[in-house]
């Protein structure tokens, strides 16, 4: 990523995104220069003096729909013409590592967020948005999705985490991450001091300064969790040459 990747957030509640985009990690990157993210309120650009950008849904049922005019406006009026556009929505694709750090590649990512009922289905055609969701659970609006995107795009910009490199770019490294992160399963445990906790002690092996037993130990447990919590993830995961037999 060579020009700072630009992230623009359409949102009828600039209030409510704004905290955060200031705030520790994301915050600093900005100040820094690291990452440019501007905000946009959707009610900017209503047309009527009303100040409107919902209406009741055709052919009835609950919530209102977001109108066609001021949102296709706002997103024609930020984006540039090589913008990924993503409508955050519960209806969408959901997101994972894989499609973020492919986000982290593109220019301009636009984050278009809905309330009430939903967009107006020409929204999504006129600006090619791609909809995306960030799990199986409701939220009221996409400003939430908007963040998380947000910050899983800015830790892999180099020099938000202290990384020089671009992790994304470089093909002779793996993308940034602990191990089990770059082999797409889940972390092992991890213990600070002290040594004993209301008798709970830290596993000997941690202690014990052998580097080659601490990476096996790490890599068993970070194997049985990703077994037991979530399977689904080991058919994809990338376990190495020296994977576990079993
Ligand atoms: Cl992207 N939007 C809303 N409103 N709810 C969600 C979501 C998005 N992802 C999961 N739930």
């Amino acid at each position: 990523m060579a020009a700072t990747p630009r992230i623009d957030i359409l949102t009828l509640f600039p209030d409510l995104v704004e905290p955060f985009l200031d705030g520790a990690l994301v915050g600093a990157a900005r100040r820094k220069g690291l990452l440019d993210i501007r905000v946009t309120d959707i009610r900017d650009f209503s047309t009527d003096r009303h100040r409107s950008v919902d209406d009741a849904p055709y052919g009835g049922g609950d919530g209102m729909v977001l109108k066609c005019e001021p949102v296709v406006a706002a997103v024609e009026e930020v984006a540039g013409g090589d913008a990924q556009v993503l409508a955050m929505s519960p209806r969408g694709r959901p997101l994972d590592q894989a499609r973020v750090v492919e986000l982290s590649g593109a220019k301009q990512i636009v984050l278009l967020c809905g309330r009430y009922a939903g967009f107006d289905e020409r929204i999504l055609q006129e600006t090619g948005a791609e909809e995306v969701s960030i799990g199986d659970y409701v939220l009221s609006g996409g400003e939430l999705a908007a963040l998380a995107v947000t910050e899983a795009v800015a830790r892999l910009v180099p020099g938000v985490l202290g990384n020089p490199e671009s992790p994304v770019r470089d093909s002779f490294s793996s993308p940034k991450g602990s191990a089990p992160a770059r082999a797409g399963i889940l972390e092992h445990p991890v213990y600070t001091r002290p040594p004993v906790f209301r008798g709970r002690a830290v596993p000997e092996v941690l202690l014990s300064g052998n580097h080659a037993e601490i990476e096996r130990y790490r890599r068993a447990e970070a194997l049985r969790i990703t077994r037991d919590r979530r399977p689904d993830l080991l058919e994809n995961a990338d376990l190495g040459a020296e994977s576990d037999p079993e």
